[in-house]
Protein backbone atom coordinates (compact mmCIF):
# COMPACT_ATOMS: atom_id res chain seq x y z
CA UNK A 1 0.00 0.00 0.00
CA UNK A 2 1.43 3.17 -0.69
CA UNK A 3 1.26 6.00 1.09
CA UNK A 4 -0.31 8.47 -1.41
CA UNK A 5 -3.25 6.05 -1.66
CA UNK A 6 -3.23 5.41 1.93
CA UNK A 7 -6.39 5.13 3.05
CA UNK A 8 -8.01 5.13 6.49
CA UNK A 9 -8.00 1.50 7.41
CA UNK A 10 -7.45 1.62 11.29
CA UNK A 11 -3.44 1.53 10.91
CA UNK A 12 -3.88 1.44 14.63
CA UNK A 13 -3.43 3.85 16.89
CA UNK A 14 0.04 3.52 17.00
CA UNK A 15 0.25 5.58 13.66
CA UNK A 16 -3.32 6.33 13.35
CA UNK A 17 -2.62 9.25 16.28
CA UNK A 18 -0.62 11.09 13.34
CA UNK A 19 -2.64 13.98 11.57
CA UNK A 20 -2.16 17.22 9.79
CA UNK A 21 -4.41 20.00 9.20
CA UNK A 22 -2.73 20.76 6.01
CA UNK A 23 -2.20 19.62 2.83
CA UNK A 24 1.61 18.53 2.22
CA UNK A 25 4.57 20.73 1.00
CA UNK A 26 5.77 18.54 -0.90
CA UNK A 27 4.78 17.62 -4.84
CA UNK A 28 2.13 15.60 -3.91
CA UNK A 29 -1.54 16.26 -5.62
CA UNK A 30 -3.36 14.56 -3.05
CA UNK A 31 -6.31 17.36 -1.35
CA UNK A 32 -6.97 14.99 1.62
CA UNK A 33 -3.96 13.50 3.51
CA UNK A 34 -3.24 9.99 4.08
CA UNK A 35 -4.55 8.37 7.86
CA UNK A 36 -0.92 8.63 9.89
CA UNK A 37 -1.24 12.52 8.82
CA UNK A 38 -4.52 12.74 9.47
CA UNK A 39 -4.26 12.14 13.45
CA UNK A 40 -1.62 14.40 14.42
CA UNK A 41 -4.05 16.45 15.95
CA UNK A 42 -6.56 14.29 15.79
CA UNK A 43 -5.00 11.35 18.31
CA UNK A 44 -8.50 9.89 20.23
CA UNK A 45 -9.05 12.19 23.26
CA UNK A 46 -8.26 10.48 26.84
CA UNK A 47 -11.96 12.06 27.52
CA UNK A 48 -14.37 9.19 28.78
CA UNK A 49 -17.64 9.59 26.45
CA UNK A 50 -19.46 8.18 29.52
CA UNK A 51 -18.43 10.65 31.74
CA UNK A 52 -19.89 13.78 30.09
CA UNK A 53 -23.27 15.26 30.97
CA UNK A 54 -25.46 15.82 27.91
CA UNK A 55 -28.11 18.40 26.42
CA UNK A 56 -30.09 16.64 23.48
CA UNK A 57 -32.22 20.18 22.98
CA UNK A 58 -35.16 19.79 20.53
CA UNK A 59 -33.37 22.32 18.11
CA UNK A 60 -31.74 19.77 16.16
CA UNK A 61 -32.56 16.76 14.52
CA UNK A 62 -34.53 14.23 16.12
CA UNK A 63 -31.95 12.03 17.35
CA UNK A 64 -32.24 9.04 20.08
CA UNK A 65 -30.12 8.31 23.09
CA UNK A 66 -28.26 5.63 21.62
CA UNK A 67 -27.42 7.61 18.71
CA UNK A 68 -26.33 10.43 20.61
CA UNK A 69 -24.24 8.30 22.88
CA UNK A 70 -22.50 6.66 19.27
CA UNK A 71 -21.57 10.05 18.20
CA UNK A 72 -20.13 11.37 21.62
CA UNK A 73 -17.89 8.01 21.38
CA UNK A 74 -17.30 8.63 17.80
CA UNK A 75 -16.06 12.54 18.08
CA UNK A 76 -14.19 12.19 21.27
CA UNK A 77 -11.74 9.53 19.72
CA UNK A 78 -11.81 10.95 16.08
CA UNK A 79 -12.74 14.49 16.31
CA UNK A 80 -11.89 16.47 19.35
CA UNK A 81 -8.18 16.88 19.00
CA UNK A 82 -8.59 18.90 15.71
CA UNK A 83 -11.95 20.13 16.76
CA UNK A 84 -11.50 20.39 20.51
CA UNK A 85 -13.68 18.91 23.06
CA UNK A 86 -16.59 21.82 22.99
CA UNK A 87 -16.09 21.83 19.76
CA UNK A 88 -14.94 25.71 20.03
CA UNK A 89 -12.56 24.38 16.63
CA UNK A 90 -8.53 24.73 16.98
CA UNK A 91 -6.89 23.20 14.06
CA UNK A 92 -10.27 22.42 12.89
CA UNK A 93 -12.94 24.10 12.37
CA UNK A 94 -15.42 25.43 15.02
CA UNK A 95 -18.65 22.77 14.91
CA UNK A 96 -20.53 25.14 17.37
CA UNK A 97 -24.14 24.47 16.82
CA UNK A 98 -24.24 28.61 15.21
CA UNK A 99 -22.56 27.09 12.94
CA UNK A 100 -24.07 23.40 11.94
CA UNK A 101 -27.20 23.87 12.32
CA UNK A 102 -27.61 26.88 9.45
CA UNK A 103 -24.86 24.15 7.66
CA UNK A 104 -27.41 21.40 8.09
CA UNK A 105 -27.19 17.62 7.71
CA UNK A 106 -26.84 16.96 4.08
CA UNK A 107 -23.89 19.36 3.84
CA UNK A 108 -22.39 18.32 6.63
CA UNK A 109 -22.51 14.48 5.60
CA UNK A 110 -21.25 15.21 2.49
CA UNK A 111 -18.15 17.24 4.33
CA UNK A 112 -17.35 14.10 6.36
CA UNK A 113 -17.67 11.61 3.75
CA UNK A 114 -15.35 13.84 1.34
CA UNK A 115 -13.50 15.55 3.50
CA UNK A 116 -11.35 18.64 2.47
CA UNK A 117 -8.46 19.53 0.98
CA UNK A 118 -7.56 22.00 4.37
CA UNK A 119 -7.63 18.57 6.04
CA UNK A 120 -10.60 17.45 7.17
CA UNK A 121 -10.56 13.59 6.41
CA UNK A 122 -12.27 12.14 4.25
CA UNK A 123 -14.49 9.30 6.56
CA UNK A 124 -16.77 8.25 4.30
CA UNK A 125 -14.77 6.91 0.97
CA UNK A 126 -11.86 6.05 2.93
CA UNK A 127 -14.62 3.48 4.60
CA UNK A 128 -13.59 4.90 7.92
CA UNK A 129 -16.81 5.61 9.06
CA UNK A 130 -20.35 4.32 7.72
CA UNK A 131 -23.46 5.80 6.07
CA UNK A 132 -25.33 5.10 9.13
CA UNK A 133 -22.49 6.83 11.17
CA UNK A 134 -22.11 9.59 9.16
CA UNK A 135 -25.97 10.24 8.95
CA UNK A 136 -25.35 10.27 12.96
CA UNK A 137 -22.57 12.33 13.26
CA UNK A 138 -24.04 14.95 11.15
CA UNK A 139 -27.39 15.04 13.00
CA UNK A 140 -24.84 15.12 16.53
CA UNK A 141 -22.92 17.81 15.17
CA UNK A 142 -26.31 20.26 15.36
CA UNK A 143 -26.64 19.45 19.07
CA UNK A 144 -25.37 21.26 21.92
CA UNK A 145 -21.49 19.80 22.63
CA UNK A 146 -21.95 17.30 26.16
CA UNK A 147 -19.92 18.46 28.80
CA UNK A 148 -16.93 16.75 30.28
CA UNK A 149 -16.84 17.11 33.81
CA UNK A 150 -14.25 19.40 35.37
CA UNK A 151 -11.26 18.02 37.54
CA UNK A 152 -10.33 19.60 40.40
CA UNK A 153 -8.96 19.18 43.58
CA UNK A 154 -11.02 16.24 45.31
CA UNK A 155 -10.64 14.41 41.60
CA UNK A 156 -6.86 14.68 41.93
CA UNK A 157 -6.48 13.33 45.00
CA UNK A 158 -8.83 10.81 44.68
CA UNK A 159 -6.22 9.55 41.63
CA UNK A 160 -3.17 10.29 43.97
CA UNK A 161 -0.65 7.97 45.40
CA UNK A 162 2.66 8.10 46.77
CA UNK A 163 4.06 5.04 46.22
CA UNK A 164 7.38 5.43 48.48
CA UNK A 165 7.47 8.43 50.66
CA UNK A 166 10.30 10.48 50.00
CA UNK A 167 11.84 9.82 53.38
CA UNK A 168 12.24 6.21 52.19
CA UNK A 169 13.82 6.73 49.05
CA UNK A 170 17.35 6.27 48.89
CA UNK A 171 19.59 9.26 49.79
CA UNK A 172 22.08 8.43 46.86
CA UNK A 173 22.32 6.94 43.66
CA UNK A 174 21.66 2.92 44.27
CA UNK A 175 22.52 2.08 40.60
CA UNK A 176 25.61 2.43 38.95
CA UNK A 177 24.12 3.70 35.50
CA UNK A 178 25.41 7.01 33.30
CA UNK A 179 22.61 8.88 34.18
CA UNK A 180 23.48 11.33 32.42
CA UNK A 181 23.55 9.40 29.41
CA UNK A 182 20.16 7.52 30.21
CA UNK A 183 17.42 7.82 27.37
CA UNK A 184 13.98 8.10 29.06
CA UNK A 185 12.03 6.69 25.50
CA UNK A 186 8.26 6.83 24.85
CA UNK A 187 6.72 3.95 23.75
CA UNK A 188 3.25 5.48 22.96
CA UNK A 189 0.71 3.09 22.62
CA UNK A 190 2.01 0.63 24.92
CA UNK A 191 1.51 3.07 27.50
CA UNK A 192 5.17 2.51 29.16
CA UNK A 193 8.52 4.47 28.82
CA UNK A 194 12.04 2.42 28.15
CA UNK A 195 14.72 3.87 30.21
CA UNK A 196 17.82 2.48 27.76
CA UNK A 197 21.12 3.17 29.17
CA UNK A 198 22.87 5.58 26.48
CA UNK A 199 26.70 3.87 26.54
CA UNK A 200 25.43 0.32 26.61
CA UNK A 201 22.41 0.67 24.78
CA UNK A 202 20.44 -1.83 27.14
CA UNK A 203 17.10 -1.13 27.99
CA UNK A 204 17.62 -1.11 31.48
CA UNK A 205 13.44 -1.01 32.49
CA UNK A 206 10.04 -0.65 31.08
CA UNK A 207 7.85 1.21 33.06
CA UNK A 208 4.07 1.43 33.09
CA UNK A 209 2.92 5.08 32.25
CA UNK A 210 -0.15 7.31 31.36
CA UNK A 211 -2.55 6.19 28.27
CA UNK A 212 -0.58 7.32 25.01
CA UNK A 213 2.06 8.38 26.34
CA UNK A 214 3.43 11.61 25.16
CA UNK A 215 6.77 13.25 26.94
CA UNK A 216 9.13 12.92 29.35
CA UNK A 217 10.88 15.87 31.93
CA UNK A 218 13.75 15.86 34.02
CA UNK A 219 13.75 17.53 37.69
CA UNK A 220 16.64 20.39 37.88
CA UNK A 221 18.61 17.84 39.79
CA UNK A 222 18.36 15.43 37.52
CA UNK A 223 17.36 12.86 40.03
CA UNK A 224 13.39 12.71 39.00
CA UNK A 225 11.70 11.93 35.53
CA UNK A 226 8.18 13.21 35.27
CA UNK A 227 6.50 11.36 32.61
CA UNK A 228 3.12 12.36 31.01
CA UNK A 229 0.19 10.36 29.20
CA UNK A 230 -2.68 11.65 27.20
CA UNK A 231 -4.75 10.63 30.04
CA UNK A 232 -3.34 13.42 31.77
CA UNK A 233 -1.66 10.67 34.41
CA UNK A 234 1.99 11.66 35.45
CA UNK A 235 4.32 9.56 36.89
CA UNK A 236 7.59 10.44 39.26
CA UNK A 237 10.66 7.79 38.44
CA UNK A 238 13.36 8.18 40.98
CA UNK A 239 16.13 7.31 38.82
CA UNK A 240 18.00 6.88 42.31
CA UNK A 241 16.79 3.74 43.25
CA UNK A 242 18.35 0.27 42.34
CA UNK A 243 16.13 0.03 39.04
CA UNK A 244 14.53 3.43 38.81
CA UNK A 245 10.67 3.20 39.24
CA UNK A 246 7.32 5.12 40.02
CA UNK A 247 7.19 6.72 43.43
CA UNK A 248 4.22 8.81 42.95
CA UNK A 249 1.46 9.10 40.01
CA UNK A 250 -1.62 11.30 39.80
CA UNK A 251 -3.99 12.27 36.69
CA UNK A 252 -4.47 15.74 36.41
CA UNK A 253 -7.04 16.39 34.60
CA UNK A 254 -8.51 13.96 31.40
CA UNK A 255 -6.66 15.10 28.62
CA UNK A 256 -2.46 16.71 29.21
CA UNK A 257 0.85 17.21 27.01
CA UNK A 258 2.98 19.07 28.99
CA UNK A 259 4.75 18.93 32.63
CA UNK A 260 7.91 20.75 33.93
CA UNK A 261 9.67 21.14 37.07
CA UNK A 262 11.32 24.10 39.26
CA UNK A 263 14.50 25.13 38.16
CA UNK A 264 15.20 28.87 39.15
CA UNK A 265 18.01 29.07 41.63
CA UNK A 266 16.81 28.21 45.12
CA UNK A 267 13.59 26.16 43.98
CA UNK A 268 15.54 23.21 41.92
CA UNK A 269 13.18 20.07 42.37
CA UNK A 270 10.83 22.42 44.41
CA UNK A 271 7.71 22.25 42.51
CA UNK A 272 6.37 20.49 39.11
CA UNK A 273 3.49 21.71 37.08
CA UNK A 274 1.26 20.08 34.85
CA UNK A 275 -0.64 21.99 31.53
CA UNK A 276 -3.79 20.00 30.04
CA UNK A 277 -6.19 20.06 27.72
CA UNK A 278 -9.00 19.13 29.63
CA UNK A 279 -9.91 20.87 31.79
CA UNK A 280 -7.76 23.82 30.52
CA UNK A 281 -6.13 24.30 33.62
CA UNK A 282 -2.37 24.30 34.95
CA UNK A 283 -1.69 22.65 38.43
CA UNK A 284 1.61 23.08 40.45
CA UNK A 285 2.43 20.67 42.84
CA UNK A 286 4.94 19.46 45.23
CA UNK A 287 8.20 18.85 43.01
CA UNK A 288 8.90 15.19 44.53
CA UNK A 289 5.61 13.94 46.06
CA UNK A 290 3.21 15.55 43.44
CA UNK A 291 0.71 16.69 45.84
CA UNK A 292 -1.06 19.30 44.15
CA UNK A 293 -1.06 22.59 45.80
CA UNK A 294 -2.77 25.35 43.41
CA UNK A 295 -5.08 24.60 40.26
CA UNK A 296 -5.43 27.34 38.06
CA UNK A 297 -7.82 27.97 35.01
CA UNK A 298 -6.68 29.12 31.66
CA UNK A 299 -10.29 29.65 30.18
CA UNK A 300 -10.42 33.33 28.96
CA UNK A 301 -10.02 35.81 25.96
CA UNK A 302 -8.22 35.56 23.26
CA UNK A 303 -5.69 37.74 22.11
CA UNK A 304 -6.54 38.41 19.08
CA UNK A 305 -10.28 39.42 19.08
CA UNK A 306 -10.53 39.39 22.95
CA UNK A 307 -13.76 37.21 22.88
CA UNK A 308 -14.14 34.50 25.65
CA UNK A 309 -12.62 30.94 25.13
CA UNK A 310 -13.99 28.12 27.06
CA UNK A 311 -11.30 25.53 26.45
CA UNK A 312 -7.77 27.02 25.72
CA UNK A 313 -5.66 24.10 26.22
CA UNK A 314 -2.38 24.14 27.91
CA UNK A 315 0.34 23.54 25.49
CA UNK A 316 4.21 23.80 26.15
CA UNK A 317 5.58 24.36 29.29
CA UNK A 318 9.15 25.79 30.29
CA UNK A 319 11.03 26.64 33.76
CA UNK A 320 12.37 29.72 33.84
CA UNK A 321 16.26 30.37 35.18
CA UNK A 322 15.73 34.08 35.61
CA UNK A 323 13.22 34.70 37.80
CA UNK A 324 10.63 32.11 39.91
CA UNK A 325 8.34 31.00 37.25
CA UNK A 326 7.00 28.78 34.76
CA UNK A 327 6.16 30.25 31.48
CA UNK A 328 3.31 28.53 30.19
CA UNK A 329 2.08 28.21 26.28
CA UNK A 330 -2.10 28.51 26.40
CA UNK A 331 -2.82 27.42 22.58
CA UNK A 332 -6.15 28.95 22.01
CA UNK A 333 -6.17 32.07 23.39
CA UNK A 334 -2.60 33.06 22.21
CA UNK A 335 -1.31 34.35 25.64
CA UNK A 336 1.72 33.16 27.28
CA UNK A 337 1.70 33.11 31.10
CA UNK A 338 4.80 33.56 33.56
CA UNK A 339 3.31 31.71 36.08
CA UNK A 340 5.39 33.21 39.64
CA UNK A 341 5.84 30.39 41.99
CA UNK A 342 7.11 32.29 45.45
CA UNK A 343 4.06 32.43 47.10
CA UNK A 344 0.94 30.44 45.61
CA UNK A 345 -1.48 32.19 47.93
CA UNK A 346 -0.59 34.95 46.70
CA UNK A 347 -0.10 34.15 42.59
CA UNK A 348 1.40 36.40 40.43
CA UNK A 349 1.00 35.70 36.45
CA UNK A 350 2.17 37.74 33.66
CA UNK A 351 -0.04 37.43 31.23
CA UNK A 352 1.58 38.04 27.85
CA UNK A 353 -0.49 38.18 24.36
CA UNK A 354 1.49 36.64 21.64
CA UNK A 355 -0.70 34.80 19.00
CA UNK A 356 -3.16 31.84 18.70
CA UNK A 357 -2.60 28.40 18.90
CA UNK A 358 0.91 28.44 20.76
CA UNK A 359 2.00 24.82 20.43
CA UNK A 360 5.41 23.73 21.30
CA UNK A 361 9.19 25.67 22.11
CA UNK A 362 12.45 25.84 23.37
CA UNK A 363 14.89 27.80 25.32
CA UNK A 364 17.69 29.91 22.62
CA UNK A 365 21.63 29.15 23.17
CA UNK A 366 21.41 31.89 26.53
CA UNK A 367 18.52 30.40 27.99
CA UNK A 368 16.63 33.77 28.28
CA UNK A 369 14.44 33.88 25.21
CA UNK A 370 12.20 31.07 25.17
CA UNK A 371 11.14 30.51 21.17
CA UNK A 372 7.88 28.99 20.74
CA UNK A 373 5.78 28.47 17.56
CA UNK A 374 1.74 29.65 17.88
CA UNK A 375 1.57 26.56 14.65
CA UNK A 376 -1.24 27.63 12.65
CA UNK A 377 -0.74 31.48 12.87
CA UNK A 378 2.40 30.86 11.05
CA UNK A 379 4.08 32.29 13.59
CA UNK A 380 7.05 32.21 16.67
CA UNK A 381 6.53 34.51 19.36
CA UNK A 382 9.92 35.20 21.59
CA UNK A 383 9.38 35.93 25.32
CA UNK A 384 12.48 37.40 27.14
CA UNK A 385 12.31 35.62 30.69
CA UNK A 386 14.38 37.94 32.20
CA UNK A 387 12.44 41.37 31.17
CA UNK A 388 9.17 39.39 31.56
CA UNK A 389 7.82 40.37 28.01
CA UNK A 390 7.43 39.57 24.30
CA UNK A 391 10.64 40.27 22.98
CA UNK A 392 9.43 39.31 19.44
CA UNK A 393 6.81 37.80 17.05
CA UNK A 394 8.57 36.23 14.18
CA UNK A 395 6.37 35.21 10.73
CA UNK A 396 7.67 32.14 9.50
CA UNK A 397 6.75 29.19 7.28
CA UNK A 398 3.62 27.25 7.48
CA UNK A 399 2.20 25.40 10.56
CA UNK A 400 6.02 25.96 12.36
CA UNK A 401 6.28 22.47 14.45
CA UNK A 402 10.09 23.16 16.31
CA UNK A 403 9.87 20.66 19.28
CA UNK A 404 12.55 22.43 21.52
CA UNK A 405 13.88 23.65 18.26
CA UNK A 406 17.73 23.85 17.31
CA UNK A 407 20.52 26.37 18.69
CA UNK A 408 23.89 26.63 16.56
CA UNK A 409 26.01 29.60 15.45
CA UNK A 410 25.37 30.58 11.53
CA UNK A 411 28.58 31.34 10.29
CA UNK A 412 27.47 34.40 8.68
CA UNK A 413 24.28 36.06 11.06
CA UNK A 414 25.71 34.50 14.26
CA UNK A 415 23.86 32.57 16.85
CA UNK A 416 20.38 31.29 15.45
CA UNK A 417 17.47 28.90 16.24
CA UNK A 418 16.15 27.14 14.11
CA UNK A 419 12.31 25.40 13.40
CA UNK A 420 11.07 23.44 10.86
CA UNK A 421 7.45 22.97 9.74
CA UNK A 422 4.32 20.62 9.29
CA UNK A 423 2.84 22.80 6.23
CA UNK A 424 6.07 23.62 4.13
CA UNK A 425 9.34 21.94 3.42
CA UNK A 426 11.74 25.09 4.68
CA UNK A 427 14.26 24.94 7.79
CA UNK A 428 13.77 28.94 8.79
CA UNK A 429 16.87 30.41 11.51
CA UNK A 430 15.95 33.19 13.57
CA UNK A 431 18.45 35.49 15.09
CA UNK A 432 18.99 34.97 18.80
CA UNK A 433 21.88 37.98 19.63
CA UNK A 434 20.35 41.20 20.72
CA UNK A 435 23.49 42.17 21.95
CA UNK A 436 26.17 41.30 19.41
CA UNK A 437 23.90 41.43 16.06
CA UNK A 438 21.21 43.27 17.25
CA UNK A 439 19.75 44.06 13.60
CA UNK A 440 19.18 40.22 13.16
CA UNK A 441 17.81 39.72 16.43
CA UNK A 442 13.76 38.06 16.14
CA UNK A 443 14.53 38.52 12.51
CA UNK A 444 14.67 35.17 9.66
CA UNK A 445 18.26 35.67 9.02
CA UNK A 446 18.19 32.46 6.72
CA UNK A 447 16.12 30.21 5.41
CA UNK A 448 16.51 26.94 4.29
CA UNK A 449 15.11 24.37 2.09
CA UNK A 450 14.28 21.03 3.46
CA UNK A 451 12.95 18.15 1.62
CA UNK A 452 9.68 18.85 2.12
CA UNK A 453 6.76 19.82 4.92
CA UNK A 454 5.54 17.43 7.29
CA UNK A 455 8.23 18.16 9.60
CA UNK A 456 7.98 17.80 13.51
CA UNK A 457 11.28 17.68 14.61
CA UNK A 458 15.21 19.42 14.64
CA UNK A 459 17.98 18.75 16.69
CA UNK A 460 21.83 20.10 16.53
CA UNK A 461 24.28 19.70 20.06
CA UNK A 462 27.16 22.36 20.61
CA UNK A 463 29.76 19.26 20.13
CA UNK A 464 28.07 18.90 16.38
CA UNK A 465 28.32 20.56 12.99
CA UNK A 466 24.98 19.10 12.11
CA UNK A 467 21.31 20.28 11.83
CA UNK A 468 19.47 17.08 11.32
CA UNK A 469 15.46 17.90 10.10
CA UNK A 470 12.76 14.87 10.04
CA UNK A 471 9.76 14.67 7.47
CA UNK A 472 7.76 11.57 9.61
CA UNK A 473 4.52 13.37 8.63
CA UNK A 474 5.09 13.57 5.18
CA UNK A 475 2.93 11.97 2.85
CA UNK A 476 5.56 10.50 0.30
CA UNK A 477 7.52 6.87 2.00
CA UNK A 478 10.75 8.04 0.48
CA UNK A 479 10.43 10.77 2.86
CA UNK A 480 8.49 10.22 5.80
CA UNK A 481 11.53 7.13 6.13
CA UNK A 482 13.96 9.70 5.79
CA UNK A 483 15.72 12.74 7.65
CA UNK A 484 17.76 15.01 5.96
CA UNK A 485 21.12 16.65 7.76
CA UNK A 486 22.70 20.63 6.95
CA UNK A 487 26.48 20.82 7.38
CA UNK A 488 26.49 23.98 9.60
CA UNK A 489 30.01 25.43 8.20
CA UNK A 490 28.26 25.06 4.49
CA UNK A 491 25.15 25.66 4.76
CA UNK A 492 24.34 26.89 1.21
CA UNK A 493 24.96 23.05 0.30
CA UNK A 494 21.92 21.37 -0.35
CA UNK A 495 21.35 18.98 2.64
CA UNK A 496 22.28 14.92 2.66
CA UNK A 497 19.08 12.37 2.90
CA UNK A 498 19.99 9.27 5.64
CA UNK A 499 17.48 6.61 5.02
CA UNK A 500 17.11 5.89 8.60
CA UNK A 501 14.33 3.47 7.81
CA UNK A 502 16.05 0.98 5.79
CA UNK A 503 18.92 1.35 7.81
CA UNK A 504 17.18 -0.26 10.57
CA UNK A 505 15.72 -2.98 8.24
CA UNK A 506 12.59 -3.92 9.72
CA UNK A 507 10.16 -5.05 7.14
CA UNK A 508 6.92 -4.23 6.48
CA UNK A 509 4.81 -1.60 8.20
CA UNK A 510 4.92 2.28 7.73
CA UNK A 511 7.97 3.20 9.89
CA UNK A 512 7.94 6.84 10.19
CA UNK A 513 11.40 8.13 10.99
CA UNK A 514 10.93 10.57 13.77
CA UNK A 515 12.47 12.80 16.57
CA UNK A 516 16.56 13.27 16.69
CA UNK A 517 17.92 13.09 20.20
CA UNK A 518 21.64 13.23 20.72
CA UNK A 519 23.42 11.17 23.50
CA UNK A 520 25.29 13.80 26.47
CA UNK A 521 28.76 13.57 24.66
CA UNK A 522 26.66 15.06 21.55
CA UNK A 523 28.56 12.42 18.83
CA UNK A 524 25.79 10.21 18.89
CA UNK A 525 21.82 11.02 17.17
CA UNK A 526 19.26 8.86 18.28
CA UNK A 527 16.20 8.45 15.89
CA UNK A 528 12.90 6.33 15.93
CA UNK A 529 11.81 4.14 13.37
CA UNK A 530 8.15 4.14 14.35
CA UNK A 531 6.29 1.46 13.33
CA UNK A 532 2.53 0.46 13.75
CA UNK A 533 1.56 -1.06 17.11
CA UNK A 534 1.72 -4.24 15.66
CA UNK A 535 5.41 -4.68 13.59
CA UNK A 536 8.56 -4.41 14.30
CA UNK A 537 10.09 -0.76 15.77
CA UNK A 538 13.55 0.05 16.41
CA UNK A 539 15.80 3.41 17.61
CA UNK A 540 19.23 3.59 14.82
CA UNK A 541 22.41 5.39 16.40
CA UNK A 542 23.72 7.14 13.93
CA UNK A 543 27.60 8.24 14.50
CA UNK A 544 27.22 11.99 14.40
CA UNK A 545 30.86 12.84 12.53
CA UNK A 546 30.44 9.84 10.14
CA UNK A 547 26.51 9.84 9.74
CA UNK A 548 27.28 5.96 9.33
CA UNK A 549 25.04 3.33 11.95
CA UNK A 550 26.81 3.02 15.37
CA UNK A 551 23.99 0.47 16.92
CA UNK A 552 20.33 -0.15 16.04
CA UNK A 553 18.38 -1.06 19.01
CA UNK A 554 15.70 -3.65 18.01
CA UNK A 555 14.10 -5.57 21.03
CA UNK A 556 10.22 -6.63 21.11
CA UNK A 557 9.48 -4.34 24.07
CA UNK A 558 9.98 -1.42 21.48
CA UNK A 559 6.36 -0.88 20.79
CA UNK A 560 5.87 2.66 18.86
CA UNK A 561 8.69 4.17 19.80
CA UNK A 562 8.84 7.98 19.36
CA UNK A 563 9.69 11.10 21.65
CA UNK A 564 13.23 10.19 23.74
CA UNK A 565 14.96 12.28 25.99
CA UNK A 566 18.48 12.29 27.09
CA UNK A 567 18.76 12.96 30.85
CA UNK A 568 21.31 15.20 30.12
CA UNK A 569 20.15 17.21 27.36
CA UNK A 570 16.87 17.08 28.99
CA UNK A 571 17.79 18.62 32.20
CA UNK A 572 20.35 21.47 30.60
CA UNK A 573 17.89 22.42 27.84
CA UNK A 574 21.13 21.16 25.16
CA UNK A 575 19.29 21.78 21.51
FE1 LIG B 1 3.37 16.15 20.85
C1 LIG B 1 5.86 17.85 22.53
C2 LIG B 1 1.10 18.49 21.80
C3 LIG B 1 1.04 14.80 18.74
C4 LIG B 1 5.53 13.68 20.04
N1 LIG B 1 3.47 17.84 21.93
C5 LIG B 1 4.61 18.38 22.54
C6 LIG B 1 4.26 19.59 23.25
C7 LIG B 1 2.89 19.76 23.07
C8 LIG B 1 2.42 18.67 22.23
C9 LIG B 1 2.03 20.89 23.63
C10 LIG B 1 5.21 20.47 24.06
C11 LIG B 1 5.27 19.92 25.45
C12 LIG B 1 6.23 20.74 26.30
O1 LIG B 1 7.32 21.08 25.80
O2 LIG B 1 5.86 21.02 27.45
N2 LIG B 1 1.46 16.57 20.35
C13 LIG B 1 0.69 17.56 20.87
C14 LIG B 1 -0.64 17.55 20.30
O3 LIG B 1 -1.64 18.27 20.61
C15 LIG B 1 -0.61 16.64 19.18
C16 LIG B 1 -0.50 17.52 17.93
C17 LIG B 1 -1.84 15.73 18.94
C18 LIG B 1 -2.27 14.95 20.12
O4 LIG B 1 -3.42 14.61 20.15
O5 LIG B 1 -1.46 14.68 21.00
C19 LIG B 1 0.69 15.92 19.42
N3 LIG B 1 3.31 14.54 19.63
C20 LIG B 1 2.25 14.15 18.87
C21 LIG B 1 2.51 12.91 18.18
O6 LIG B 1 1.70 12.26 17.46
C22 LIG B 1 3.92 12.58 18.42
C23 LIG B 1 4.69 12.79 17.11
C24 LIG B 1 4.14 11.14 18.85
C25 LIG B 1 3.70 10.84 20.24
O7 LIG B 1 4.52 10.25 20.96
O8 LIG B 1 2.60 11.21 20.60
C26 LIG B 1 4.31 13.64 19.44
N4 LIG B 1 5.32 15.83 21.21
C27 LIG B 1 6.04 14.73 20.83
C28 LIG B 1 7.40 14.82 21.36
C29 LIG B 1 7.48 16.01 22.06
C30 LIG B 1 6.18 16.64 21.95
C31 LIG B 1 8.50 13.82 21.14
C32 LIG B 1 8.65 16.56 22.84
C33 LIG B 1 9.60 17.21 21.94
C34 LIG B 1 10.81 17.69 22.72
O9 LIG B 1 11.89 17.63 22.13
O10 LIG B 1 10.66 18.12 23.87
Amino acid sequence: MTTTKMRRTGIGIALSTLAIAVGMAIADTRTTPTDTEMAYQAAPSAVDPASTKDMITGEGPAMTKEEFEQGKEIFFQRCAGCHGVLRKGATGKPLTTDRTRPLGTPYLKAMITYGSPAGMPNWGTSGDLTEQQIDLMARYLQHEPPLPPEFGMKEMKETWKVLVPPEQRPTKQMNSLNLDNLFSVTLRDAGQIALIDGDSKEIVAIIPTGYAVHISRLSASGRYLFVIGRDARINLIDLWMETPATVAEMKVGLEARSVETSKFKGSEDKYAIAGTYWPPQYVIMNGDTLEPLKIVSTRGMTVDTQEYHPEPRVAAIVASHKHPEFIVNVKETGKILLVNYEDLENLKVTEIGAAPFLHDGGWDATQRYFLTAANQSNKVAVVDSQDQRLAGLVDVGAIPHPGRGANFVDPEHGPVWATSHLGDSSVVLIGTDPEGHPDKAWKVVRKLEGQGGGSLFIKTHPNSKHLYVDTALNSVEKLFQSVVVFDIDNLGEKYKVLPIAEWADLGEGPKRVVQPEYNKAGDEVWFSVWNAKDKKSALVVLDDKTLKVKHVIKDDRLVTPTGKFNVYNTIHDVY
